[in-house]
This record gives C-alpha cells, sequence and structure tokens, in this order.
C-alpha cells in the first residue's frame, strides 16, 4: 500500500483523505468540493445575514459565549484531533490553539459592540456652519475565511468568531492538510446551536479555495503562503473584493549583550521549535552581540539537545511531527543548501528516522548569512540559525534586511535600548524580551507590510477589516446661502471662493480682511 495522497493538484479526486503526519495513518475524508457546492454555500451564508445582523450584539454575544462553552466540554477531543491532524504535542494543541480562542471569544463577546460604537468625527470650523458627521460600522455581509494548517483552529476560530460577532455570516475553508479540524469547528457551532447557515464549512484543496474566491464573497480572510496570496488577491481584483491576508513571517531575534542569555536562549529555543517551527512568528533569524555570541549559541545547542522529540499524544514530548511531506522537503532542502555552502550544523540537520512520519530534528546552525535561503526564505521548519552583530545599527539593518516583516523580537537587560531599536524595525509587532505569544493577545493587531501581506487580524484593528465604515453627515442649518458654491456661478463669487481662501489658508497676513470680504459678499449671493 503507498502512502495515502494529502493533496490534489486538480480536483480529479472527490474525497480528501487526512492522515496523521506523525504516523502517517489515515485519520478520516472529507468531500473535495467543487465551485458549485462552494456557490451554494455562500447563496446559503447569504440567506441568513441580515437575520444574523439583526439579532443585535447582545444575541450575538451570548452565541459566542455558548461556542465558548461548547469548547470546553470538548476540549480533550479538540485537543486529539488538533494534536493527530497537524502532529503538534497535546500541551499546545491546548495552550496554543484552544486557549486563545477562548480568550478572543470573550474579548470580542465583551468589547466588540464598544469598538464599533458610532463615532463622532470632529469638524472643526465646519461644525459652526451647522455641519455635523459621525461613522457608523456595520457587517460586510459573507466573509470566506481560506485556512493554513499550522494553528487548524485558532487561525479559523479567531478569525470566524470576530468575522460573527460584528453580523457578517461565514464561509470557512479549512487547509486540505487539516479538514477534521475544520469538521470540528462546524460541529462546535453546531452543538452552541448556532443558527442554521450561519457559518458553512466547504471542505476541499486549493481549487475548492479558488472557487470560494469566486464564489461573491464580501471579504476573504486569507492565511497562508506568498504565492497563494498573491493568486487570491488577482482572483478577487475581478469582483473588487477586499482581502485581508496574513502570509507569514522571517522573524528576526535581536539579542544585546546585555540581556538575561539564560532566558534569552531559551525563549530562542521555544520560539525556533514550538509547533516544529511552523509558526508564522517562529523565531527563524537569530542575532546576537559578537561578544556573548559563543556563549548564547552554547546555550542554545544545550538547550536544544534537552528538547524530547515524538508523538504529540503523549503529554512528555516537547516536539512533535511537522504537519505535510512538501513541508519537510523545503526544510531539508534549506539545510542541505546551507550544508554545502559551509555552514556549521551544531545540532540536528536531518530527519529524525525513530519514527515513520515527518520528524525532523531540531537544528541549530551558523555560519550563514543572507544569500543563504535558510535565513532569506521563509522555512517553516525547526531551524534556527545564529549569526552575530556588532552595533545596534547593524543589528537593526540586518533585522530589516527582509522580504518579509510580520513580527520581530528584542532582547536587552536596557529596555529603553530594546524599545528603540523597536521603533526602528518595520514589522507588524515587535517583542522586547518575548518570544511568540502576541498572536495569542486579542487585544492586540495582527499583521505586517512587506511580504507578510495585507490589512491586520485581531485587535480593533482586525475588527475594522471586518466591517463597512458609514459616514453620515448632518446639515442642521438648511438655508440656501449655506450652499453658496452652488449654481448660479460668477465673477463675484469667483472672487468670494477667493476671498476664502485667503482667509482660512494665508500664512503672509490679510486674512481678517478676506474675511470680512468673504462675509459681506456672501451675502448677496445668489444660489438658484
Ligand atoms: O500554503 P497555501 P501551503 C507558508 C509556509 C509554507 C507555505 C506553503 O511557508 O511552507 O506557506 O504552505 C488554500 N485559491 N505558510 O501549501 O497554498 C489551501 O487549500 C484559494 C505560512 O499549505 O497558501 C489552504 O486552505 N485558496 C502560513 C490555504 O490556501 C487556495 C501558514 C493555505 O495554503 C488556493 C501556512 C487558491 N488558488 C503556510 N491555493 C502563515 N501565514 O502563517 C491554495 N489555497
Amino acid at each position: 500500500m503507498g502512502e495515502p495522497k494529502i493533496k490534489a493538484v486538480s480536483q480529479s479526486m472527490d474525497t480528501i483523505k487526512s492522515i496523521n503526519p506523525a504516523t502517517l495513518e489515515v485519520l478520516g475524508e472529507v468531500p473535495n468540493m467543487d465551485a458549485r457546492q462552494v456557490a451554494e454555500a455562500v447563496r446559503a451564508a447569504r440567506a441568513v445575514q441580515k437575520s444574523w445582523e439583526a439579532v443585535g450584539f447582545a444575541k450575538r454575544r451570548e452565541s459566542l459565549l455558548c461556542v465558548r462553552d461548547a469548547i470546553l466540554d470538548d476540549i480533550d477531543a479538540i485537543a486529539d484531533i488538533i494534536s493527530k491532524e497537524n502532529g503538534k504535542p497535546i500541551l499546545e494543541a491546548i495552550g496554543n490553539d484552544i486557549m486563545p480562542v477562548m480568550d478572543l471569544i470573550t474579548y470580542f463577546a465583551k468589547n466588540a459592540e464598544k469598538l464599533l460604537r458610532k463615532e463622532t468625527i470632529k469638524l472643526g470650523k465646519w461644525n459652526f456652519l451647522g455641519r455635523k458627521s459621525h461613522l457608523e460600522f456595520y457587517p460586510l455581509g459573507v466573509v470566506g475565511v481560506i485556512a493554513p494548517w499550522n494553528f487548524p483552529f485558532s487561525i479559523p476560530m479567531g478569525e470566524v468568531a470576530m468575522a460573527l460577532v460584528v453580523g457578517n455570516t461565514v464561509v470557512l475553508k479549512p487547509s486540505e492538510y487539516t479538514p477534521l479540524v475544520g469538521k470540528k469547528i462546524k460541529d462546535i457551532f453546531d452543538k452552541a446551536k448556532f443558527p442554521q447557515d450561519v457559518v458553512r464549512l466547504v471542505t476541499g484543496d486549493g481549487m475548492t479555495g479558488a472557487a470560494l474566491t469566486k464564489a461573491g464573497c464580501d471579504k476573504i480572510a486569507f492565511t497562508g503562503s506568498v504565492n497563494t496570496g498573491k493568486k487570491i488577491m488577482a482572483a478577487c481584483a475581478d469582483t473588487l473584493t477586499p482581502v485581508t491576508l496574513e502570509l507569514g513571517g522571517k522573524d528576526p531575534f535581536i539579542v544585546f549583550k546585555d540581556a538575561d542569555l539564560d532566558v534569552a536562549s531559551s525563549a530562542a529555543v521555544w520560539g525556533a521549535f514550538c509547533n516544529s517551527g511552523q509558526v508564522c512568528a517562529s523565531v527563524e533569524r537569530v542575532y546576537v552581540e559578537e561578544s556573548v555570541k559563543d556563549e548564547f549559541t552554547r546555550m542554545v545547542v544545550e538547550k536544544t539537545n534537552k528538547i524530547r522529540q515524538g508523538i504529540g499524544q503523549s503529554s512528555d514530548v516537547d516536539v512533535g511531527s511537522m504537519t505535510a511531506e512538501m513541508q519537510i522537503k523545503k526544510v531539508e532542502q534549506h539545510v542541505e543548501d546551507a550544508r554545502k555552502r559551509g555552514a556549521k550544523i551544531l545540532t540536528g540537520g536531518e530527519r529524525n528516522r525513530d519514527f515513520k512520519g515527518y520528524f525532523y530534528k531540531p537544528t541549530v546552525l551558523t555560519g550563514v548569512d543572507h544569500s543563504f535561503p535558510i535565513v532569506a526564505e521563509e522555512t517553516f521548519g525547526p531551524v534556527l540559525p545564529i549569526m552575530g552583530f556588532k552595533t545596534e545599527d547593524e543589528a537593526v539593518t540586518l533585522a530589516n534586511d527582509s522580504a518579509y516583516a510580520l513580527n520581530a523580537y528584542v532582547w536587552s537587560g536596557d529596555v529603553g535600548k530594546a524599545k528603540r531599536a523597536a521603533s526602528r524595525i518595520v514589522a507588524g509587532t515587535v517583542n522586547v524580551n518575548e518570544s511568540l505569544f502576541t498572536h495569542a493577545l486579542a487585544q492586540t493587531p495582527w499583521g505586517g507590510p512587506k511580504a507578510s501581506g495585507i490589512g491586520r487580524t485581531h485587535g480593533a484593528n482586525g475588527l475594522m477589516d471586518l466591517v463597512q465604515v458609514r459616514h453620515v453627515h448632518v446639515n442642521s442649518v438648511v438655508k440656501k446661502k449655506n450652499f453658496f458654491w452652488w449654481y448660479g456661478y460668477s465673477a463675484e463669487k469667483v472672487d468670494m471662493m477667493k476671498a476664502l481662501m485667503t482667509a482660512l489658508f494665508s500664512r503672509k497676513g490679510g486674512r481678517i480682511k478676506a474675511f470680512f470680504k468673504f462675509v459681506r459678499m456672501s451675502l448677496g449671493a445668489k444660489v438658484n
């Protein structure tokens, strides 16, 4: 029996098999849905959107708290399928996938209404002319969520919950590598007694995702690779469908010599190898001040060698398997390339053959620079390249020398210095004396510039990405003279406009005189 086929290149397959990447056992299968099925799901989600919007914040809040209850009631089964389908240790399934969702639901259930409260705009001098403006926020409609496999629960659940709380309905397309977690998400909404079709699930491969981008959604929220992000943006351009794209990172980790090296080295090890390095916020490039580089590297290697690798469902395992064969192959290519070009592999550097599945040994290497793919491209695996720097300027320059800009880390005993460096790094998030973590904060925005994508998920900024803005402008003095710029154009009116410009903007004097000229002329202005 050959290896189960887990990713379709075309939709010749009716079903997709889900496998356990640690054991290569088949876990189940799901339909590989086509464009017709996807369009039906979007139509159904659209049909109930207005009624979901109309129930209001209080009812939606209560519904989401029922989702939270349903998760808590089923925590072991949810963690088990996350761990089995993705390969990560059970503690990470609970701590990094489920826990952030519980917190996110709690935060947005409580705060979404407040964050989207009607907002008055100060109009300055125009207020005196009786004008007032305010902003209202209302749902986009149907949001299509296209999800990855690295955090198969927390990424889609977070996006789905945020889209729902503001009154959108959702069509979710989980990754073809983790479709059973997608099914579990749908079960949770069913158990929480969500109205039918408010959350629809479409399972399948990239073709199913592509169909969703063409099915008339009002937004596509995507997390995944740069290449697919570009395809999605191009597909959405046709219908001017807005996109939020979270496309990963190549996060720098700067260690100044005054950092607590023991804590910083543990932070680097955890940040690089958590989830087998398949994290968009992974520590992917470490820069250490030269005078402490050897000591720091020694600590990192020592700690890496203590990591216990194994099947994720045992509770005493630190690093599980990777999720997909294509991903472990990418890691092998990057490490082999580095080895051939003279990099020093200090530990790891190969698959862990003690297991049947996709296990790669946590790997630490030096002797690399920015010309190596392992430093320049997103490896998305358990590798930790360490380089040196001499000055703060050099550290910042190295950190900024990347196609990506999602997230960065600065470690120093001098928080002022670390904050100064942080403010010079181009990134969506810069962490001082921290590792991973902030994706789990519902309150803070997630996303970054350059190849890391467009828009934000999480936080007030993320919520704004899921609503439309309506500007309402009210004129409370309805007199014709108040609209002197309307028809009835004349040479006097041109003069009057010029007087107004001088009165408002001149820096050369004559503003008061111009103002009175304007008032005098406006009294005689005629409007048709
Ligand atoms: O991603 P894809 P893959 C990066 C990481 C990894 C690489 C490839 O570097 O090595 O991406 O992973 C759906 N229209 N990240 O191949 O293809 C697909 O079915 C619409 C970073 O898994 O981007 C899946 O649901 N949808 C990342 C989702 O897109 C399409 C997390 C992601 O798949 C589609 C994961 C199409 N044409 C991987 N083609 C992060 N940002 O954290 C595919 N899909």
